[in-house]
């Protein structure tokens, strides 16, 4: 059994998809963004960053979404979330993770917190301005190398095209948001189509529009 500290349509969405996907017993645990309980003291003992998602499994208590879902993908490899270790499908599939997380989701802190990134909150809205412009061509680079897909990993689903999905979602209210680049749209759209997805996000309460 699981436990899975999370808030609707926050980086916990992923792991969240994930043990649906994987169909494995799980509790899920409210982190009270509006109290701001991510630094209360009984959350910061699971995770001093005191960011959102943790995942608990027995003994292991995790942070950081990228190694949650790696750890759950290795622990259920009968859910083929991922391709066999050692394999170049393998190699491809940490690049997509690694590069997702250190690239896109790290862009968006500056999206959704540029006051944290300037020491004079006037040059808050040009923070985050930029970070927008970055996203974008962020976005435009996988958008190319989806080509066709239909996956990130092109025949094959992953964990990596639900990380993606949960990317593209977040983007929505941009001026110029993932979806208007039409292989994340149809992306997304294949994502969407998912039974556990959708199950993820009406347990969410998450309505549309989805991304
Ligand atoms: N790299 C971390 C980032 C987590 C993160 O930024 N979570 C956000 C929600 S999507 C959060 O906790 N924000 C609240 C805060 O920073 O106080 C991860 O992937 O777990």
């Amino acid at each position: 059994m699981y436990d899975l500290y999370y808030y609707p349509g926050n980086a916990s969405l992923l792991p969240h998809m994930v043990l649906r996907e994987i169909g494995a017993p799980f509790e899920l645990r409210l982190v009270d963004r509006a109290q701001e309980a991510q630094k209360s003291a009984d959350y910061l003992r699971l995770n001093p960053n005191g960011r959102i998602p943790v995942l608990v499994d027995g003994e292991l208590v995790l942070f950081e979404t990228a190694a949650i879902t790696l750890h759950l993908v290795d622990r259920h490899p009968e859910a083929e979330l991922a391709p066999a270790p050692g394999t170049s499908a393998r190699a491809e599939f940490y690049k997509w993770m690694v590069h997702l997380t250190n690239t896109p989701q790290a862009e968006y802190r500056a999206w959704f917190y540029p006051w944290q990134h300037v020491a004079d909150r006037a040059m808050a809205e040009s923070v985050k301005r930029a970070a927008g412009e970055r996203l974008g061509r962020m976005f435009k680079l996988i958008a190319d190398q989806l080509a066709e897909g239909p996956w990130l990993l092109g025949e094959r689903f992953s964990a990596a095209d639900l990380f993606l999905f949960m990317l593209v979602r977040w983007g929505r209210e941009m001026p110029h948001p993932p979806r208007a680049l039409p292989q994340l749209a149809a992306h997304a759209s294949r994502v969407l189509e998912r039974l556990a997805v959708q199950a993820t996000l009406e347990a969410e309460g998450l309505k549309a529009p989805i991304f």
